[in-house]
């Protein structure tokens, strides 16, 4: 048999698929990355998973009418051929519509899909449900949406986190010091939405090594940043980032070296913001000595940054994730502030700017193209929910959600329908989501494998991998455009999720306004001529699509000078101000204080987390739980591959613990133990690993919800999603934001018998209806 080379890309990276006889054997990546990664070694392993779901299936309860309030998860599936499936659906989007109006169907479809631009599972999804007469949507992310929220009003752009970003040679050119809240981890840059053609972030950190940029990692974490970057460590405890830059700020202030130019010239408010920072304002002045007790950081330590910070040219960062916590607007208005305070804002290299070390990409010198890319269209409803307030809305039809100075009333749903992410991965408290869950009539899924959302669902129609088909890949943070090319035919009876939704659209009598007549490859070229059409306006040359096919990859040609972010502010601010009110930096905002929240008041403030080491439940939960992105895969995708299996122990997803922690409850690497607070529990097992905060414990995301009873809110997590234990709330009426990482748990020896992970093979299937 000979084996063939079949380029391909993903939110992972960029590969040549290696096939042999109709199955991916293997893979091998990009001739053009210098820095692959290596979750791509999972590819073979998920396309011919024994998880893939071979054909349409329905919930023999949902045939036999236990709908809405019927427990789902716990239930066999009865197989259906692909023209009942189509009916079905196609059925109850239009007798929801017609009883309930459209509003009462969910489309939101939060998740990152697959990497191809084309077959992007949500966008086709809202495309289809568009055409039928629009949905209830979701808007922000869970990612940054309190950061995402915020910042408009604060700077005028999410660019800072969005980007771009000030890039990384202006970063390495100007700045001696690189202050990271959250630190610069090597594992999240193992992955970009829409896929690179090379792994940057790696390239960067190793640059940043070999520079003499001094980089500061502020977190509970050692391993926040690669060891070879030899960083400062400060041990922080976590939910406390606002408290240490208040005290930052108070020092730099104290000492008389705060900007007072860029102050007065850029910014506003910054005198009441001082006024509450010095403590003439509440009497709480935020010194160093303050701010040590909360954070754990001593007042010398802090004293000390806040002496080199305004000293020398820096780059303040803050991951993501210090925003995805209780009152998470807090940390980032407060980094706008210091990056204010020092002065660094708008000059080469120094400032801030977010996600450094959140995701591959940020901060890769590019020029501001856009890339290929598939529109959803115009949602007639105009109807949406904050994302994570996606509990709250199943369970509170006709409640008022308050959101950055609106009132949103809760639609009541009926039918929710989901593809391309998966709420049982990515939403907190998830068996109040499971007890709400049942609220709807109907829930529909398109899904590759039996994820616990599938699992969840009424109908379940099997949805391609990219491997199956052919698809663009890009990304806003990469300069490559990828051709993904088909390697594999269809597995079992699956299709993409264009054409379901096609044939959807067929059925509700629209499937034209859908395809705009266009098939795969017919579109595949429209979206690359577009994309191009703009390409060429800027001046760029590239090739036409049939030779973009032919070569693989487009690589856009790289900018010729460092991109510095609000350098044109910063050089004129009446000429070229920010989109705030005042057209400055809003150290102060009147918009934001006019909403009257005081979960979010008009300038930064510490505000204790309700969940945090400090809290008065930390006596009985004494362990504040991260659960931080993993290594091993993206999100829930790639859990069945063999990087994430081998990183499993004794099956079970790895819970970080410091020596002292795991000491004192007799607890050694290899363990199995049970996780758990008020809201649920899970089993992980133990991993002692040296440099974590005591009283910090850190699980990662991403292993498939297995409850030990399927269906029943509640039940033991066999394998180890930590968002059984955390908590469902808005970071704050501003931005509702997920809080994640606000979460404390106690952990215990496991010493039942050790139940089975389940969730990688297919639930039951049964025959009779
Ligand atoms: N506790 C905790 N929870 C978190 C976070 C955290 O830090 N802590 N982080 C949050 C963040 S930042 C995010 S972005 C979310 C991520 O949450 P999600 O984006 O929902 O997670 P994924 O597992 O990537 O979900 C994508 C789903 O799409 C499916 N899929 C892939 N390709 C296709 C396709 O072609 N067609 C169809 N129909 N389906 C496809 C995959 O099988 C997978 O189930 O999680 C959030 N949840
Ligand atoms: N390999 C891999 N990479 C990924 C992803 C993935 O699934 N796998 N997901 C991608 C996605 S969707 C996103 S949104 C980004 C998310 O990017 P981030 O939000 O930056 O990622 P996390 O790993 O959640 O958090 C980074 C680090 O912040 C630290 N931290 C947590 N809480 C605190 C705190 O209160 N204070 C301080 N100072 N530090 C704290 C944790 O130790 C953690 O390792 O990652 C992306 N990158
Ligand atoms: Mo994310």
């Amino acid at each position: 048999m000979t084996v063939t080379a079949i380029p391909h890309s993903s939110h992972w990276g960029a590969f040549d698929a290696l096939v042999e006889d109709g199955r991916v054997i293997g893979v091998r990546p990009f001739a053009g990355d210098r820095f692959p990664g290596t979750l791509i070694e999972s590819v073979p392993d998920i396309v011919h998973s024994p998880a893939r779901i071979d054909r349409p299936y329905v919930r023999r309860g949902w045939l036999r009418g236990a709908r809405s309030g019927a427990r789902r998860g716990g239930e066999g599936f009865v197989p259906v051929s692909w023209d009942e499936a189509i009916r079905l659906v196609a059925g109850e989007i239009d007798r929801v519509r017609r009883e309930h109006g459209n509003a009462a169907i969910f489309g939101g479809s939060y998740g990152w899909s697959s990497a191809g631009r084309f077959h992007h599972a949500r966008t086709q999804l809202q495309r289809m449900l568009n055409a039928a007469g629009g949905f209830t949507g979701q808007v922000t992310n869970y990612s940054y949406a309190a950061g995402m929220t915020l910042m408009p009003h604060i700077v005028g752009t999410n660019d800072c986190i969005q980007g771009p970003a000030t890039d990384w040679p202006a970063i390495l050119a100007n700045a001696k010091l690189m202050v990271c809240f959250g630190g610069l981890p090597l594992k999240n840059g193992e992955v970009c939405a829409g896929g690179a053609g090379e792994g940057q972030y790696r390239r960067w950190l190793r640059e940043a090594a070999a520079s003499p940029l001094r980089v500061v990692n502020i977190s509970p974490l050692r391993e926040d940043t690669p060891e070879w970057l030899r960083a400062e460590w400060l041990p922080i405890r976590p939910g406390t980032d606002t408290a240490l830059m208040l005290a930052l700020a108070h020092a730099i202030v104290a000492a008389g070296k705060e900007d007072r130019a860029f102050l007065a010239t850029h910014c506003v408010g910054w005198e009441r913001l001082r006024a509450y920072i010095m403590g003439e304002a509440d009497g709480v002045a935020k010194t160093p000595e303050w701010a040590a007790p909360i954070t754990g950081i001593d007042a010398g330590t802090i004293r000390a940054l806040a002496a080199e910070m305004a000293a020398s040219p820096t780059m303040i960062t803050a991951a993501w994730s210090i925003q995805r916590q209780d009152r998470g607007e807090q940390p980032y208005w407060m980094t706008v502030a210091l990056a204010a305070i020092t002065g660094g804002i708008g000059r080469p290299g120094t400032g801030f700017a977010f996600g450094y070390g959140s995701i591959n990409g940020v901060g890769n010198p590019r020029l501001d193209l856009p890339v290929p890319q598939l529109s959803a269209g115009r949602n007639p409803t105009g109807l949406w929910i904050p994302v994570a307030r996606i509990t709250d809305m199943l369970e509170n039809p006709g409640g008022v959600c308050e959101y950055n100075g609106r009132r949103i009333v809760y639609p009541d749903i009926r039918l929710i329908y989901w593809a391309g992410g998966n709420p049982f991965h990515h939403h907190q408290d998830l068996n109040r989501l499971l007890r709400a869950w049942a609220r709807a009539e109907t829930i529909i899924v398109h899904e590759p494998w039996w994820t616990a959302l599938a699992r969840h669902a009424d109908i379940v129609l099997p949805a391609t991998t990219t491997l199956e088909r052919n698809d663009i890949g890009a990304s806003s943070r990469d300069r490559h455009v990828m051709a993904m090319k088909k390697a594999v035919p269809a597995q079992g009876l699956a299709r993409d999720d264009f054409t379901i939704c096609a044939d959807i659209a067929d059925a509700l009598g629209v499937r034209a306004v859908f395809t705009e007549q266009r098939d795969e490859a017919a579109w595949l070229r429209h979206l690359y001529d577009e994309a191009r059409t703009t390409w060429t306006r800027a001046g760029i040359e590239t090739p036409d699509f049939d030779e973009f096919w032919e070569q693989g990859f487009v690589e856009l040609p790289a900018p010729e000078r460092p991109f510095v972010l609000f350098e044109d502010f910063r050089n004129d601010p009446r000429k070229n101000p920010l989109h705030t009110p005042s057209g400055k930096v809003e150290l102060v905002s009147e918009t934001i204080g006019g909403f009257g929240y005081d979960d979010c008041p008009a300038h930064p403030v510490w505000m204790e987390p309700k969940e945090w080491l400090g809290a008065p439940l930390a006596r009985r939960f004494p362990l504040h739980l991260l659960s931080f992105q993993p290594a091993t895969r993206l999100h829930g995708q790639l859990d069945q591959g063999r990087v994430s299996l081998s990183s499993k122990v004794a099956g079970r997803e790895p819970i970080l613990i410091g020596p002292q922690d795991a000491a004192a409850r007799g607890l050694a690497t290899g363990d199995v133990v049970r996780v758990f607070n008020d809201r649920g529990a899970c089993l992980a097992g133990v991993v002692v690993r040296e440099g974590i905060l005591p009283g910090v414990v850190a699980m990662a995301t991403g292993a498939w919800f297995d409850p030990l009873v399927p269906g029943q809110p509640g039940a033991l997590c066999v394998h180890g999603n930590p968002n059984v234990l955390t908590r469902d709330e808005g970071t704050s009426r501003l931005g509702q934001g997920p809080v994640a990482q606000s979460c404390l748990v106690e952990i215990e020896r496991w010493t039942g018998d050790l139940p089975p992970v389940r969730v990688h093979a297919p639930p039951s299937i049964v025959e009779a209806r």
